[in-house]
């Protein structure tokens, strides 16, 4: 198997900046993967020699390896987009115990970056900064958390805009992203609510070797798992340990058994 983990190796500095890897199991942060026969992979936006290509891989059980497909990437160095927050949430879509008069997001905060940085995920436990912003709608921890990963490198802007004063409602922030951080992690707390928030996590902005001219993704209420309220104006209550982060598939956001968006963002490629 020596020669597939040199491979591996060659391939693990340049896949922080690939958006996707398909056709086996192969973890981008770190470079490893599970060879379980002849997989052959395809790794889109890879980085050598100052150049962007998709590449197809066939990885053999014997350890050698064929670089089957390999396209260069044309794309601009950077990109400006425009994300539109559209909330819908309101009385009239969820009913049950809305905060009349009181409902609203809190100012948008996030990042571009590349898969090396991880601001929350699905299932993995709320850090100190995404606690407080989907508690308070508090931006400082979260933008400690970014700056550290703006110094190691691993994410280059600091995404901060308004929030949606009353809902529904929009607001718009536009942005630049570049080829090496390609992926975008933007978060917003539900108001008023023990712990609960919208938002993408490394979300690419690059597909098929190009950037996206627009690409709408809905958004749903999801619990950090750090306060242990049920209700949108539950008293305080420091879930201990931490949770982890889950989307709320129960009241109030299951409406006639079925768990609509509460709304959208929407990234519009402007330059
Ligand atoms: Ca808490």
């Amino acid at each position: 198997m020596s020669s597939i983990k040199y491979f591996i190796a060659v391939v693990a500095s340049s896949l922080f900046f690939a958006t996707t890897a398909s056709g086996q199991a192969l973890d981008l942060r770190t470079g490893q993967a599970n060879i379980t026969g002849e997989d052959e992979i395809t790794l889109e936006h890879l980085f050598f020699d100052n150049n962007f290509y998709n590449a197809t891989i066939r990885l053999n059980l014997d350890g050698t390896y064929q670089v089957n497909q390999v396209e260069t990437l044309s794309l601009t160095p950077t990109a400006v987009y425009q994300v539109t927050f559209t909330s819908t949430w309101s009385q009239q879509t969820h009913p049950y115990e809305y905060p009349v008069a009181l409902s609203h997001f809190s100012g948008l905060i996030g990042a571009t970056h590349n898969a090396l940085a991880d601001f929350w995920q699905l299932g993995e436990v709320a850090t100190s900064g995404i606690e407080s912003m989907a508690e308070t709608g508090s931006k400082s921890l979260l933008i400690t958390e970014i700056n550290t990963q703006i110094d190691m490198g691993n994410a280059q802007h600091l995404l901060s805009g308004g929030g949606i004063g009353s809902s529904p409602g929009e607001v718009k922030l536009t942005f630049e992203i570049s080829q090496q951080h390609p992926f975008v992690t933007l978060v917003s707390m539900i108001a008023p609510s023990p712990d609960w928030f919208v938002g993408v996590s490394g979300l690419p902005l690059i597909a098929n070797g190009q950037w996206l001219e627009q690409l709408v993704v809905p958004l749903f209420a999801y619990d950090a798992g750090t306060d242990s309220g049920a209700l949108y104006t539950s008293p305080n209550s420091d879930t201990l340990p931490r949770a982890s982060i889950q989307r709320i598939e129960l009241l109030p956001f299951l409406v006639d058994s079925e768990v609509p968006s509460i709304g959208t963002f929407t990234f519009d490629r402007i330059d």
